[in-house]
This record gives C-alpha cells, sequence and structure tokens, in this order.
C-alpha cells in the first residue's frame, strides 16, 4: 500500500523500492503541479507512520466526535478574513510598495517594487515573428510559442505552441541541466515548425524576482514556487539562457527580451476601450505588474514617462497585517516547504498551494475523525497529494457531488456525502480566502495609481492570467467583487488574458527588437568616434612628423610659428601693463582694429588709467607669421572670422594704425602674443615648468618651448623659442582623414573654410555642437531617435550649442534635465532618445579630448627627446571655455596624455587670469630683455 502512495506523486526520482506502480500515475495531471515539499525524508518517516496509521484504521471506521460541527467552524472560521483585516492589509502592502519604490532600505520592504524597463504598453504596430520561452509561470512545466504579430489593430494570428514537463531532478538539479532542457525544447518545438533557422528573436518569460537592469539583462534575486536549481541566483538568466542554446548549437536565436510573466501578461492584452495597465497572474505561484509613474521609482533616474514594475508581493509578508490571517494550516505548509519563511503571502494565494491547504484541513479533521470516519489514506497524508485542479474541480458547482466523491477515491478515501459537502466548503474556504487576499492586495496597486496620477476615479484595466483565475470557478468573481469592496473609487475592468501572456512576451520582444536594432545604428554611427590606442599613437607620431616639417620650414599641415617668445618668466618680472585678449569667445566685431581702440580707451576711463603711456600686450589668437615680438602678419582667419583687409597683415600695425587714427597717442603696443602663448606665461609666472601652453575653446592650439637649433628660419643654436604649432591646421593634408566621418565632412563644407583646421574643427567648440546636430539628424533619418521625426528646429544650423554637451554630460544633471535641453529644442524625446542623445555627445566630446591628448603626448615627448631625458616633467597652462566647463574633457585628456607618454609627468595648470596676463607677461619679459641688452 505504501508504494501506491508515492504512486500518487509520481514525477520524483524515488529509491527503486519506493517507485510507484503504473496505474498510480492517473492522479498525476500534466503539467499538474505535485509539490515539491520536503517530503523526502518527511515521507519516509510520516509516510510510514502514516501508512501505519493509515493501516491502523478500523473497517467500520472511527466514530464521529460529538464536538465535529464546532471542529469543523472552528477550521474554517481561521480561513474568514474581515473587511477591516483586508483593509489593513491593503493599506499595509501600499506602505510597502511606496516604501520599495522611494529606495528605502531600512527596514526592509516586504516587497521588492522591480523596474522591468518595458516603458510603455503596446502601440499595436509591433510586429513581426517571435519566438517566446515561457519557464516557470506554471510551475514544473515550460513553453515554446511561434508568436506572429501583424502590426495591424484586430489582426491576429493564433500563436503555435508546445508544453514540455520539467522532471522533477531538474527543478532542483543544477542552473545548467535547467538551461539545457530549456534549450532542448527550444530545438525541438522549432524543429517541428517551418522555420529558418537563423536569426530568430526569442523573449524570455522568466516569472521569478529578478534585477533587472536592461530588457535583456536579467539576475535571478530567489527561486520561488518549487524550482532550486543551484548556480543561478545572482546570475544574469538571460546570459545562462544565451549559453545553454549556444551549447545545443542548433539554431542561431537571439534572446533579445527578458520578461517576467505578469509583464506578459499585461501586455498581451487585447486593445479595447483602454490598455492594460496592470497585470495580475494567479498560477502556481501569484504577482502582479502594473505602470508606475518613473518618476516616482527612485532607482531609475528618470522622471517622465512610465515604467512598468513587477510587485512580486508573493514576499508580502507584513506579520502586523497577516499574522492574524495566518491559519496553523499556513505555518504547516510553509515550515514544510522547500522555502520556509519565503512567498508567505503566495503561500496563501498560489494554486501550488491551494491544493495542499485543502489536504492539511482535510488530513486535519480526519485524524479528528470528523472526516472520512476518521480514516485517512495514504494520499490525504501525503504532501503535494491533492492540486490545483482537484480544487478547482470539487468547487466548480457543475462538477457535482459525484465528481467530487470520484477525486476523493482517487486519493483513497471513502467518502460520504456529509464528507463530499464538508470537502467542498473546506475548499470554498480556502481558495475564498485567497481570492480575497488577492483583492486586498489588488486594491493596493489600484490605491497606488490612484495616488501617482493623482485621479478622484481610476479607471483602468487589469488583465489577469494564470490557471487559478482561468480555472477555478469562483476566483475570479470573489477577486473582482471584494476589489470594487476595497476600491470602490476605482473603475475596473478585467481582462482575461487570451494566451498567458505569449503575445504580450512577443510584444515586448518586438519592442526591445526594436531598440536593439536603434542600439546596433547607434552603436555603427558612433564606432568611428571611438579611437583605440593604436588610432591614437598614429595620431601622435603623425603630429610629430608635421612638427619637424614644420621646424624645418618644410611643407607641414603644422605652420610651427616662432613667437620670439625665448624664456618663460621667472617670477621677478613686475610693472603695470595693457593687455588686449582677441580671438576667442569674447570680443567679435567687424570694423575690427577701431573698434578695438575704443574698448582699451573706455577701458581706460572706467579704470582711471586715461592719459597713462601703458605697454600693451596684445593677444592675437590666430594663426600668425611673426617677424618679432610686436610684429604679426595673420596667415588666414580662423574660428568664423572674416574682416576683411587683415590676413597678410600685420596686425600690430593694424593696431597701431588705429591707435593713431583715435589719437590714443598713449597706447604702446610691445607685443603680439598667440593665446596659447599668453596661457603657457601667465601660468608660468607660478609655475617654471610650465613650458606647453594648450588652448581648447572656440578654436584650439598649443604651443611649448622649442630648443632654438631646431626651429630653422631663427637664427641662433642655443637657448629656446615657444613655438605656436597652430595644430588647428593638424591634418589639413588629410593625414587625418582616415579618421574623419561623414559627419566632420559636413561640418567642414558648411564653414566658411572648408578643407581648414581639420584637427581644430574635431575638437574645438565651435564645431562639436555641430557635430552632435549632424549626428542627431542622420540618427532621426534612421528612425532611431524622435520616432524618425526631423524637426525644423534640429535642421538649424549651430542650434545645439556645445556647452549643451558640456551641460548634457554633467555627472549632476540627472537625465531629466538633460531632457528639458533637449524638450526646449522643440525635439519630441523618449526616454530612450534622451539616453541616446547623451551617448551620442559623449562619443563626440571623448574623441575630441582623445585627439587633444595625443596632440599634448607629442609636443611632451618633443620636449623630452630635445632634452634627452628618461623622464620628464611639464606642466601645460591650459585655458578655454571647453577644457574649462565640461565635466570630463580635461581628465580624459590627462589619460590620453599618460597612456601615450608615459614617460612623461604632466601636470595641467587651468589658467585663472586668461592670456592677457600672458600678453603683459611677454611684455614684461620682453621690456627685461630689451632693459638687460641696453645696459
Ligand atoms: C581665454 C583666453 C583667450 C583665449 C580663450 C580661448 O584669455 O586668450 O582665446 O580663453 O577660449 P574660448 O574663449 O575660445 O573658449
Ligand atoms: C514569482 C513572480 C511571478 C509569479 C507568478 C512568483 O513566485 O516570484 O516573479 O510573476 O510567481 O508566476
Ligand atoms: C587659432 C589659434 C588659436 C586657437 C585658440 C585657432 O583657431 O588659429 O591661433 O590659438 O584658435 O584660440
Amino acid at each position: 500500500m505504501f508504494v501506491s502512495l508515492l504512486g500518487t506523486l509520481g514525477c520524483l526520482t524515488l529509491p527503486d523500492e519506493l517507485r510507484p506502480e503504473e496505474s498510480d500515475q492517473l492522479l498525476c495531471v500534466p503539467g499538474g503541479q505535485p509539490p515539491l515539499w520536503k517530503f523526502m525524508d518527511s515521507i519516509r518517516s510520516e509516510g510510514l507512520q502514516q501508512g501505519e496509521e493509515a493501516l491502523s484504521c478500523p473497517e467500520e471506521g472511527l466514530p464521529r466526535p460529538s464536538d465535529s460541527s464546532e471542529l469543523v467552524q472552528d477550521c474554517l472560521q481561521q480561513f474568514k478574513v474581515t473587511v477591516a483585516q483586508l483593509q489593513q492589509i491593503q493599506a499595509s502592502l501600499l506602505g510597502s510598495m511606496e516604501q520599495a519604490l522611494r529606495g528605502q532600505a531600512s527596514p526592509v520592504p516586504a516587497v521588492r517594487m522591480l523596474p522591468t524597463y518595458v516603458g510603455s504598453t503596446p502601440h499595436g504596430t509591433e510586429q513581426g515573428d517571435f519566438v517566446v520561452l515561457e519557464l516557470g509561470a506554471t510551475g514544473a512545466s515550460l513553453r515554446v510559442l511561434w508568436v506572429t504579430l501583424t502590426g495591424i489593430e484586430g489582426h491576429r494570428v493564433e500563436p503555435r505552441s508546445q508544453e514540455f514537463v520539467i522532471p522533477q531532478d531538474v527543478m532542483l538539479g543544477t542552473g545548467q541541466q535547467l538551461f539545457d532542457f530549456a534549450a532542448h525544447c527550444l530545438s525541438e518545438f522549432l524543429d517541428a515548425q517551418p522555420v529558418s533557422k537563423q536569426g530568430l528573436q526569442l523573449g524570455f518569460s522568466f516569472s521569478f524576482p529578478c534585477h533587472q537592469t536592461g530588457l535583456d539583462r536579467s539576475t535571478l534575486i530567489s527561486w520561488t514556487k518549487g524550482f532550486r536549481c543551484s548556480g543561478v541566483e545572482g546570475q544574469d538568466v538571460v546570459q545562462l539562457l544565451r549559453d545553454a542554446i549556444q551549447r545545443q548549437g542548433a539554431y542561431n536565436i537571439d534572446v533579445v527580451a527578458v520578461v517576467n510573466d505578469t509583464v506578459g501578461t499585461m501586455m498581451g492584452c487585447e486593445l479595447g476601450a483602454r490598455p492594460c495597465e496592470v497585470g495580475l497572474v494567479v498560477d502556481t505561484g501569484t504577482n502582479v505588474c502594473y505602470m508606475e509613474e518613473a518618476r516616482d521609482v527612485a532607482v531609475l533616474d528618470e522622471d517622465r514617462g512610465r515604467v512598468c514594475v513587477s510587485v512580486e508581493w508573493g514576499s508580502f509578508s507584513d506579520d502586523g497585517a497577516l499574522g492574524p490571517v495566518l491559519t496553523t494550516f499556513d505555518h504547516t505548509l510553509d515550515h514544510e516547504s522547500l522555502n520556509p519563511g519565503a512567498q508567505r503571502f503566495e503561500k496563501m494565494i498560489g494554486g501550488l498551494y491551494l491544493g495542499e491547504l485543502v489536504r492539511l484541513v482535510l488530513a486535519h479533521l480526519t485524524r479528528r475523525g470528523v472526516l472520512f470516519r476518521g480514516c485517512p489514506s495514504p494520499a490525504l497524508l501525503s504532501q503535494g497529494s491533492v492540486l490545483l485542479e482537484h480544487v478547482a474541480e470539487m468547487e466548480d458547482p457543475s462538477a457535482g457531488a459525484a465528481r467530487v466523491h470520484a477525486i476523493l477515491q482517487d486519493l483513497g478515501l471513502s467518502p460520504e456525502a456529509s464528507d463530499v459537502e464538508l470537502v467542498q466548503r473546506v475548499c470554498a474556504a480556502v481558495c475564498t480566502r485567497a481570492a480575497q487576499l488577492c483583492a486586498a492586495a489588488l486594491a493596493a496597486v489600484l490605491s497606488r495609481l490612484q495616488h501617482s496620477r493623482e485621479q478622484q476615479t481610476l479607471q483602468v484595466a487589469v488583465a489577469t492570467g494564470g490557471r487559478v483565475c482561468e480555472r477555478h470557478p469562483r476566483f475570479c468573481s470573489i477577486l473582482q467583487g471584494t476589489v470594487m469592496l476595497l476600491a470602490p473609487e476605482c473603475d475596473v475592468s478585467f481582462i482575461p488574458s487570451a494566451d498567458g501572456g505569449g503575445r504580450g512576451v512577443a510584444m515586448v520582444t518586438a519592442v526591445a527588437a526594436r531598440l536593439a536594432a536603434h542600439r546596433r545604428l547607434l552603436e555603427e554611427t558612433l564606432a568611428p568616434f571611438r579611437l583605440n590606442h593604436d588610432q591614437l599613437a598614429a595620431v601622435q607620431a603623425q603630429m610629430r612628423e608635421a612638427m619637424a616639417k614644420g621646424l624645418r620650414g618644410e611643407a607641414s599641415s603644422l605652420r610651427m610659428l616662432p613667437t620670439y617668445v625665448r624664456a618663460t618668466p621667472d617670477g621677478s618680472e613686475r610693472g603695470d601693463f595693457l593687455a588686449l585678449d582677441l580671438g576667442g569667445t569674447n570680443f567679435r566685431v567687424l570694423l575690427l582694429f577701431d573698434h578695438i581702440v575704443d574698448c582699451i580707451v573706455d577701458f581706460q576711463q572706467k579704470q582711471g588709467l586715461s592719459g597713462q603711456s601703458l605697454p600693451l600686450g596684445f593677444t592675437f589668437s590666430f594663426p600668425c607669421k611673426q617677424l618679432g615680438l610686436d610684429q604679426g602678419i595673420l596667415l588666414n582667419w580662423t574660428k568664423g572670422f572674416n574682416a576683411s583687409d587683415c590676413e597678410g597683415q600685420d596686425v600690430v600695425s593694424l593696431l597701431r594704425e588705429a591707435i593713431t587714427r583715435r589719437q590714443a597717442v598713449e597706447l604702446n603696443v610691445v607685443a603680439i602674443v598667440n593665446d596659447t602663448v599668453g596661457t603657457m606665461m601667465s601660468c608660468g609666472y607660478e609655475d617654471p615648468r610650465c613650458e606647453i601652453g594648450l588652448i581648447v575653446g572656440t578654436g584650439t592650439n598649443a604651443c611649448y618651448m622649442e630648443e632654438l637649433r631646431n626651429v630653422a628660419g631663427v637664427p641662433g643654436d642655443s637657448g629656446h623659442m615657444c613655438i605656436n604649432m597652430e595644430w588647428g591646421a593638424f591634418g589639413d593634408d588629410g593625414s587625418l582623414d582616415t579618421l574623419s566621418t561623414c559627419f566632420d565632412a559636413s561640418v567642414d563644407q558648411a564653414s566658411i573654410n572648408p578643407g581648414k583646421q581639420r584637427f581644430e574643427k574635431m575638437i574645438s567648440g565651435m564645431y562639436l555642437g555641430e557635430i552632435v546636430r549632424h549626428i542627431l539628424l542622420h540618427l532621426t533619418s534612421l528612425g532611431v531617435l524622435f520616432r524618425g521625426q526631423q524637426t525644423q528646429r534640429l535642421q538649424t544650423r549651430d542650434i545645439f550649442k556645445t556647452k549643451f554637451l558640456s551641460e548634457i554630460e554633467s555627472d549632476s544633471l540627472a537625465l531629466r534635465q538633460v531632457r528639458a535641453i533637449l524638450e526646449d529644442l522643440g525635439l519630441p524625446l523618449t526616454s530612450d532618445d534622451t539616453l541616446m542623445v547623451l551617448e551620442v555627445c559623449q562619443a563626440v566630446s571623448q574623441r575630441a579630448a582623445q585627439l587633444c591628448g595625443a596632440g599634448v603626448a607629442a609636443v611632451a615627448e618633443k620636449i623630452r627627446e630635445n632634452r634627452g631625458l628618461e623622464e620628464l616633467a611639464v606642466s601645460v597652462g591650459v585655458d578655454g571655455t571647453l577644457y574649462k566647463l565640461h565635466p570630463h574633457f580635461s581628465s580624459l585628456v590627462a589619460a590620453t596624455v599618460r597612456e601615450l607618454a608615459p614617460r612623461c609627468a604632466v601636470t595641467f595648470l587651468q589658467s585663472e587670469d586668461g592670456s592677457g596676463k600672458g600678453a603683459a607677461l611677454v611684455t614684461a619679459v620682453a621690456c627685461r630683455l630689451a632693459q638687460s641688452t641696453r645696459v
């Protein structure tokens, strides 16, 4: 007899002497869930004792106790839950939900509130063929579906599917076993479908609590529902599935999305009057998801739109709220379960547990002689023998007493009519409570929706799925009735999910596939901006070569202009000087030089310097061939300047003529200085090791102290000469074409000096915004951004300022602020768009900083080699809005220099007073040197 007992549980690996006879299998309903109680050891002990107990029952049975009706009342009363208790559960669950949403860690929230990266309910435009693998929704079985989405409203293609029972030793085995089993089932299913073996897209419905970090990245937190495979908790289950499919090697399947079954249920609901925004599953386990306001989900850095959150209410266990409704049977069930103390709420509602609760009550009443004349059958004394299907049938009024009788007989019992009626009452008590508790929890979710949407009356559709909802005769009606009682201000429509969420998973997969495709297009577009070590080292080497040619006076894109600054300050410089700084962000006008003098005179008046004859240092930030300290022939304008009659002129003369015209006789222009030189000098005043000047602002350029012997065209072999590299023009000979992208070409063609200043146009502030704008236009044309809608604004030149990059990439700015900047530009963007725009900005500024770093590394190495040093310590004086304001530019430049010039310890000094002070210092040094030659 004992053997047959185990028969009923039939799915487990048992020692031979305990393996059941074939005939006993009947009771095992395919996909039916033989609960995985810790029966091995308990059954051995208990079974035997119970078997013996069962066997020791007198033929005529035990007399019915006199207080049987009290015993029954007491039992059934335990399952009665008052409205007040339901309201307390509702309130307590709501409290836990909001606590978890706020990210409050202690006390540990009773529910997890896991963001699912599903940001919108289906548009109905999703289309394509998708494979869906469902694992865990229905306990010991997995399902594979082939779902075709037509993208045409109301046009629905019936999914094809196949269910596979998961062997117990797999559910309790290793993770590899489980995922290999899943991959095997996938192949078996696909072998039967007329589909290609390549490019299949799969949506993975994995119905367990997971931390998702993306639509296709999800880490299992803990198993539930009788699963306990080793080596999976804490792992990315998508990767485990990908590895298993790889090992299987039969199909090339891309797992593009992982979805909780509640999300699949919500997304799969037919598009009715209003989309479903809540997904409820009551199958072996239970859970709910809903569309929460993204701004209220603390872990998400988002303030607009909504995100689907999986509540994982199965773990809800607030002793205060649940304590009073937990019965002794619940404690026994939990104690005997695979995960005692966990999923307490689920163990009162989930289909895996309802049958067991009923069995425990029936066994209890039988031992008290109230049922079956006190004679339990071995089956009744064995955990997991009463299944959800049994309970659902026994409660189904259409089943009738005969059917209940048959089921109880199948469990080895000899029921009398009164037993049948009492068993039905027990089933009703257990399931009514389950439905009411589920309703209290759902009412908490509805209250949360009402709060977050600030709506007096909430209209919402709830998609329902799972065999308890589908098969239990009264579960849904009790659920709906109790919800109306607990959330009267909510107008809720319940939409049974047509196919258990398979379509919903395919919907999410379609969205994920679209996003994945967009991501691939984004990566392809940005790949040319991601420079690797070799490419940067090549730029460094090409720059060294161009420097050498330029210094030798040979044709080179680097003019390497002598500046006649032969020394950096030694700190002894003293005196008052006037400094003029033209070429950066400020001071841009036409009638140039007259206007400049007007400004100087105006400045003198304001500073009370009128009439004082002060030496003036003129920072002129354009390529000038200097013939002396106070002579500079403008070679060509850059940075959008285009004042006429200046190129080829000595700009110092032009200034002096303007001074003469203005009779501002007291102005004495002593030196003309490039802003890089001015910056080097002003920082050199503080740090004598400062021998390189760098500007990364509107334009970009660098200078450094070169050995005079290396400077062709300037007499003398000893001493130094500061060289203005004019590196903005680096690559004008085509040496950078391999790195140049179509976006760089668009910016160059649209500039007033096409083909010129190529290096500058990949680095400096005047151009980065435009490069980004062209990339955004390209991605919009691909449909990757802004739903493919080209906006007039985005087609406007210079509308995307480089300062936006600095703002958008600032760590302190949340995505929400990024979105605000972009919306001011009239761009209709989604949260994914915001992320992509951020990545575009990062790619463009990173390339600029790396190229700039490669340039500085070339200069530092040149100085080190000039001096035949193993190691060089040198400082770089830096100025320019982009370098100073961009949150990461300076650190990226420094990191690139460390990588490409490891033997140079390079310190970057941000110039505080601009190059004006440098111009004054150059003037002072010139005056000092002039003084020393006169004496
Ligand atoms: C401030 C310096 C000036 C230089 C400017 C460059 O004083 O000489 O031209 O930095 O930065 P920008 O203003 O172009 O951002
Ligand atoms: C799992 C949930 C799942 C629910 C319904 C629970 O045990 O933790 O993730 O949604 O069962 O299948
Ligand atoms: C000019 C340089 C200047 C740099 C930074 C470039 O466009 O050609 O002379 O140093 O901008 O302002």
